[in-house]
């Protein structure tokens, strides 16, 4: 894991643990090791560490922090040996940065004397990212280099820094354009040279920059983090961790940040954290689908509708550096979409997000035009229209007649079946939805529906895209809904009916807030359109069933064309600030329909509120788990924390389940079917797992030990 080759007088250490350099058992040890070995070799001057591969050590082994989390295992990680020996060894080290730096990556190069970076390298604490903070004296040293504001910035937001922007912040002394390892050899025989003892981090004094006195800089790192990680622990833990090393010697920070580092990961959010960190990671392992399986290059990509999502769209491939031509068969909807492109684009330029010129190349990149010319050159074409299954049927068709016949062909329907597109077309092999969220261009969710014929290739090829797009793509069947918008059925039809049954839409937005979610389910139907939700219902026939029980509000609302945030009116009202407001008229309504349908009419607790809208949407989940629309629970639960608002730190919804604990949630469903018949029935596969004492983490993994889903 570990290799020493000697070079022109410099040790060269190259740590080599696949696929991050994470520093696993084994590799401090190694390193440990090497530095002693060159300390000891009178014929070297100073010592590189370099990583092999595409990076430079990407933290500390998560896999083992897992077992930490969850109480198995040898225990915490320690480098804190290993950072002392290199700090105090006589001959300077210098640590050579190519990819990333991050959390004990970081935490080992600030031990070093000097760091030295390509240009391309990022570096920084994301540890609050998994629910911890950095455990391996990273809020010790970063303020001695940085300054106790900076570092309180990165270590609460987990952000990672340019190698130019860690050079400003003092994180690294150069950037070397050439060959990093040859010029990093050059740059220790030159330090080698100067007079010693070399620069040690933790020698150094924390300084506050910015601030007029050290509370006041703290004070301004608890409102961040409230601000950027709402209910979050770590990254409060993380700005005492700072306290500490801005107010006491550097020993004694470092067994405070020890202290809080364990307070954190044996917490529930660390659990839940690093398991929607591996969720992440599991979907892209689909069975039938190997680093075997081809991949069609995507470089031209068509896309069809110009309206909301289909500028999103074409933004998020234009971002990606492909070209894009966007189509719409009436030139004012085009001139619209240009417009509001070119105003997205002016405003990241404003916001100093884009320079100029990066803004003026992305839109030049997207070409809007009224017909399919150049269709024939396109490697994918992605349907944007209106959710009208003739419409599309019938786009389809034209669009298939067209096209080349290796093109892929996507519909972005969040609710038709692609099953019937695809019927529409000669090549239902390259077939598939591709469903995004809106704002297409900064939402990081695509749901990648497979169809009944698509390819595997086809599906390779759309997470490779997926990957282009840095959005995290999830593996869905083909039902209606998908996966993610088939679980908003319950949850949003309980809400609607708590709230015709006593509740106002504004408490049951704030239960839903105060448990976590980033906005409530009023607010968020509001922001989707409730004519888009009314045109889904229509289209899918739902309620339809004689006994069924119909929400009754959200028809009205429409009816009074009340469309939510586009028409500024909907379940709130919204004023110049664009904030939601509750309407009188809304409550009005409300009350009128319940007192005509003989609704009865009770208070309900948070709790109460949490446990019907949250409950139905887990039932519908463990369904689409056991109809095989999902792969594993944990891709629910990326698709929830990427698309839906649900909060990381609770891992997903099903992850929740699991820390509720499903006895309980059957036993809940329970007591809600034997009060309202028509709607609520426990799963069978939720109540199979509760009866045997399992979760849905477990599910997964047998599933997976049984090759069922990796
Ligand atoms: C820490 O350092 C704590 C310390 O302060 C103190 C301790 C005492 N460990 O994301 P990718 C795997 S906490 C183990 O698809 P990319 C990942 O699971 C750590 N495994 O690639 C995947 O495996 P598989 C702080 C790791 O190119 C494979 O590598 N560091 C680790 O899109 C490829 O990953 C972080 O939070 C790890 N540390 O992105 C950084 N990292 O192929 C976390 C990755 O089997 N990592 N893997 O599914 C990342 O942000 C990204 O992985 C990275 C590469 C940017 C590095």
């Amino acid at each position: 894991m570990v290799l020493t080759e000697i070079e022109n007088g410099v040790a060269v250490v190259t740590i080599d643990n696949p696929p991050v350099n994470a520093l696993g058992s084994g590799v401090p040890e190694g390193i440990e090791e090497a530095i002693e070995a060159a300390e000891a070799d009178g014929s070297v001057r100073a010592i590189v560490i370099v990583g092999a591969g595409t990076t430079f050590v990407a933290g500390a082994d998560i896999k083992q922090l897992e077992d930490l989390a969850w109480g198995r295992g040898p225990g915490a990680p320690t480098i804190h040996e290993l950072l002392q020996r290199i700090e105090n060894c006589t001959k300077p080290v210098i640590m050579a940065i190519h990819g990333t730096a991050l959390g004990g990556g970081l935490e080992l190069a600030m031990a070093g004397h000097y760091r030295v970076a390509v240009r391309s390298a990022r570096v920084g604490q994301p540890e609050v990212g998994l629910g911890i903070i950095p455990g391996a004296e990273g809020t010790q040293r970063l303020p001695r280099l940085v300054g106790v504001e900076r570092a309180i910035e990165m270590c609460v937001t987990g952000k990672l820094l340019s190698a130019p922007d860690a050079l400003e912040a003092g994180i690294i002394d150069a950037i070397l354009e050439g060959d990093l390892r040859a010029d990093a050899i050059t740059y220790a025989r030159r330090v080698s040279e100067s007079v010693g003892p070399h620069r040690k981090t933790r020698e150094q004094r924390v300084v506050i920059r910015n601030s007029a006195s050290l509370e006041e800089a703290l004070q301004t790192g608890v409102e961040l983090a409230r601000k950027v990680k709402r209910s979050q622990i770590a990254p409060l833990k993380a700005v005492e961790a700072i306290r500490a090393a801005a107010t006491s010697p550097f020993e004694e920070g470092c067994a405070r940040e020890r202290q809080l580092f364990h307070e954190c990961v044996t917490s529930d959010q660390c659990r839940a954290l690093i398991h929607a960190f591996f969720a992440e990671r599991a979907v892209t392992k689909i069975p039938g689908i190997s680093k075997q399986t081809a991949v069609a290059s995507i470089d031209r990509v068509f896309v069809v509708g110009a309206g909301t999502m289909g500028r999103g769209i074409a933004m998020a491939c234009a971002n990606s550096g492909l070209a894009v031509a966007l189509r719409d068969s009436s030139q004012a909807a085009l001139d619209a979409g240009m417009l509001a492109i070119r105003k997205n684009y002016d405003s990241s330029i404003q916001r100093g997000r884009l320079t100029p010129a990066v803004g003026a190349e992305r839109v030049n990149r997207i070409q809007p035009q009224l017909d399919y010319q150049g269709i024939e050159t396109a490697d994918l074409v992605i349907e944007a229209v209106f959710e009208d299954l003739e419409l599309k049927g019938s786009i389809f068709r034209e669009l298939d007649g067209v096209m080349k016949p290796a093109c892929m062909l996507a519909s972005n329907t969040s609710t038709l079946s692609i099953d019937e597109l695809a019927r529409e077309t000669n090549r239902p092999d390259r077939v598939l939805g591709l469903h995004f969220f809106s704002p297409a261009h900064v939402m990081r969710l695509l749901e990648i529906v497979r169809g009944e014929a698509t390819s595997s290739q086809t599906m390779a090829t759309a997470l490779a895209f997926a990957k282009r797009l840095s959005k995290v793509g999830v593996v869905v069947g083909n039902c209606p809904g998908f996966v993610g918008n088939r679980l908003m059925f319950p949850y949003m039809y309980e809400a609607q009916f708590l709230v015709e049954e006593g509740a106002t839409p504004e408490q049951v937005d704030g239960a839903l807030q105060n448990f976590g979610m980033a906005m409530g389910i009023f607010e968020v139907e509001d922001m989707a359109g409730l004519d888009v939700a009314w045109r889904v219902r229509r289209e899918l026939r739902q309620f339809s069933a004689s006994g069924q029980r119909r929400p009754l509000v959200s028809d009205a609302l429409c009816e009074m064309r009340r469309f939510g945030q586009k028409t500024g009116k909907g379940w709130y009202t919204y004023g110049e600030s664009g904030k939601p407001t509750p309407d009188p008229e809304v409550l009005d309504l409300i009350r009128t329909l319940s007192r005509e349908a003989a609704i009865p009419q009770r208070q309900f607790t948070d709790d109460e509120i949490i446990e019907r809208t949250l409950f139905g949407l887990i039932n519908e989940g463990a369904r689409v788990l056991e109809e095989g629309f999902a792969l594993r629970a944990s891709d629910i639960d990326v698709i929830y924390v990427n698309g839906y608002g649900f909060p990381g730190w609770r891992g997903g919804p099903m992850f929740y389940a699991d820390s509720v604990g499903l006895k309980r949630i059957v036993e809940r469903i329970s007591r809600f079917e034997q009060e309202c018949r028509d709607r609520w029935k426990v799963s069978p596969l939720l109540r199979k797992l509760a009866n045997a004492g399992k979760t849905f983490r477990s599910f997964d993994g047998e599933r997976a030990a049984s090759g069922e889903s990796a």
